[in-house]
């Protein structure tokens, strides 16, 4: 298991981001419900400015190489939850296999619900944005963006797009659901970027 707790050392001197306060309920922030998912025909996609876009099924999805990490999760309306156990692919992985083009500046996630959420490429290439498909050893649970969903420990977590099925690679910046509404494009939490 790799620790990354200690990633806020990067930001600022507390663990816990400036008006945060810790939380060891796991609240869930939806906007429209849990959508419904078949393992069928669920597919991810990997498109936009890459040398080969990719395409997975879930078996093959979770048949790539993942890893277990301790993260801590903050959420932009107040709440920090600390030591979550998550595993999945991280981001660098999928980036290497498609090939990101030298002209990719940004990403944008897109899910099954239609939220989507953007960041910019270099906040998205870190070991700790993984793809997510179990939490604390369990598959994880629907209503926290299962069977996939993102998430971005350094980044408030509306940044972490649940039910993920989609990653493009983008060469002007896009915004997503709630950047569009006028929370933050940066988000970051020791910085407290909540609105933009
Ligand atoms: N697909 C999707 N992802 C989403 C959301 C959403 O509504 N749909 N909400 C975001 C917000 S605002 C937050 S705070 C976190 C909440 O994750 P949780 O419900 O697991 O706590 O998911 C983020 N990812
Ligand atoms: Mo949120």
């Amino acid at each position: 298991m790799r620790d990354v707790t200690d990633l806020y050392r990067e930001f600022g001197d507390d663990r816990l981001p400036p008006g945060q306060r810790e939380t060891s309920k796991f609240p869930v922030l939806s906007k429209s419900g849990t959508p419904s998912w078949d393992p069928e025909t669920w597919e991810f996609t990997v498109t936009g400015a890459v040398e080969e876009p990719l395409s997975f099924s879930w078996e093959e999805f979770r048949d790539l190489p993942s890893e277990t990490q301790r993260q801590d999760f903050h959420c932009v309306t107040g709440w920090s939850k600390l030591d979550c156990e998550f595993t999945g692919v991280p981001f660098p992985e999928i980036a290497e296999r498609a090939g990101v083009r030298e002209d990719a500046v940004h990403v944008l996630f897109s899910a099954l619900d239609d939220y989507t959420t953007d960041l910019p490429l270099e906040q998205c290439t870190r070991e700790e944005v993984l793809f997510v498909r179990a939490f604390d050893g369990e598959p994880l649970p629907r209503e926290h963006g299962g069977p996939l969903r993102v998430v971005t420990p350094h980044r408030y977590a509306y940044k972490g797009a649940k039910w993920v099925d989609g990653v493009e690679f983008l060469t002007e910046p896009e915004l997503g659901y709630w950047e569009r509404r006028g929370y933050s494009e940066t988000a970051n939490p020791w910085r407290e970027e909540r609105y933009s």
